[in-house]
């Protein structure tokens, strides 16, 4: 049981976006996604895996961030609504914002949360985080997107990562995997298909292993190989845009998780092959792949 994303977007994932949206499509259809991450120093990271949210078809997109770094993050784009985050001393996530009244306020109709991105990993944030999973653990129609320190700091508290009944998916490159599983990236690449296997087995998660010819393996086991992509893609920034592409697809398509998180790591490698065309491997910026991701949409294979 491995099949090739090509094959997966000419069969069932392209399927999910062919069928256009009925004439009487309100927003209300395509989920509301939740963004949480950023600190100071790192309003990209949030910025970037927001505005790909929206242009993979969120319907709705707020970003919630530390409150100095969020005017940045709202300039990304005015479709983007923001929530104010209390701050630690760094600027960091604060524990501040497990306050009930707050928290409620900030998951009240969201579908999908996406967090991680840009975040840090300071006490404060890592209380948070805990807290946070803690809290909508048991809120099985919330959809979580982990990425990058969100899955620094779960490396270290692996009892949290229950994904049974509910969509948990973990985006990991080969440094965070190493993290995850307590292991070097080296060992990570020796293994890449047995290790994203196992890993998402037994946590009961959707696991994407990226890097060159990106892993996802589902919690029965089966495993997907991508062949969209290129080395330009290796800068800064690609990974937070691949988390907003996820969360945007599952946004749209909660119940059909598995087509929908091939369908993303497909099209953000596609509309990086077709960006990086008009630039080159040195020049090509993680945002022109955002700015090319209609045109992937529009491709058949
Ligand atoms: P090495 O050195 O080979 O052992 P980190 P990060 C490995 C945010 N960002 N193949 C490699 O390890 C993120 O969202 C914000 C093999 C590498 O040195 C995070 O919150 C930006 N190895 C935070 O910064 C833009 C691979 O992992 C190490 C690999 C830190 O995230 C940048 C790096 O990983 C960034 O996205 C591969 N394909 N890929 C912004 N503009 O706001 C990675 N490795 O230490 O987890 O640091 O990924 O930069
Ligand atoms: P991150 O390290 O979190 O920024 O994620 C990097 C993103 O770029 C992942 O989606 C990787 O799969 C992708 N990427 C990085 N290098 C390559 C490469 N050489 N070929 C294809 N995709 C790549
Ligand atoms: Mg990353």
């Amino acid at each position: 049981i491995r099949s090739d994303l090509r094959m997966s977007w000419a069969g069932t994932s392209k399927r999910l976006f062919d069928v256009p949206r009925t004439a009487d499509a309100n927003k209300g259809l395509y989920g509301h996604v939740l963004v949480i991450g950023g600190a100071w120093g790192k309003p990209g990271a949030p910025s970037m895996s927001s505005l790909a949210a929206l242009r993979a078809g969120a319907g709705l997109m707020t970003a919630a961030v530390p409150e100095r770094i969020l005017p940045q993050v709202a300039s990304i784009a005015p479709e983007l609504m923001t929530v104010p985050l209390a701050e630690g001393p760094e600027g960091e996530i604060a524990a501040a914002n497990l306050e009930p009244k707050r928290l409620e306020a900030l998951l009240t109709r969201k579908t999908v949360l996406a967090l991680g991105p840009g975040m840090g990993q300071s006490e404060e944030t890592e209380a948070f985080v805990l807290g946070l999973l803690e809290k909508t653990a048991e809120n099985k129609d919330l959809a979580l997107v982990l990425d990058a320190d969100a899955l620094n700091i779960v490396a270290r508290h692996k009892d949290k990562l229950r994904g049974a009944g509910r969509t948990l998916v973990l985006t990991p490159h080969p440094g965070e995997m190493g993290r995850l599983a307590g292991m070097s990236t080296r060992e990570v690449q020796a293994d890449r298909e047995g290790l994203a296997r196992r890993f998402a087995e037994e946590h009961q998660v959707t696991l994407v292993l990226k890097g060159w010819r990106t892993l996802i393996a589902h919690p029965d086991g089966s495993l997907a190989i991508n062949t969209t992509g290129n080395p330009g893609m290796a800068k800064g920034g690609s990974g937070d845009i691949l988390t907003g592409i996820v969360a945007g697809c599952v946004a749209q398509f909660p119940t059909q998780v598995r087509e929908a998180v091939e369908a993303a790591v497909y099209l953000h490698g596609l509309a990086a092959d077709f960006a990086v065309r008009e630039q080159n491997e040195h020049t090509l910026l993680a945002t022109d792949t955002i700015a090319h991701l209609h045109r992937a949409f529009g491709f058949s294979a």
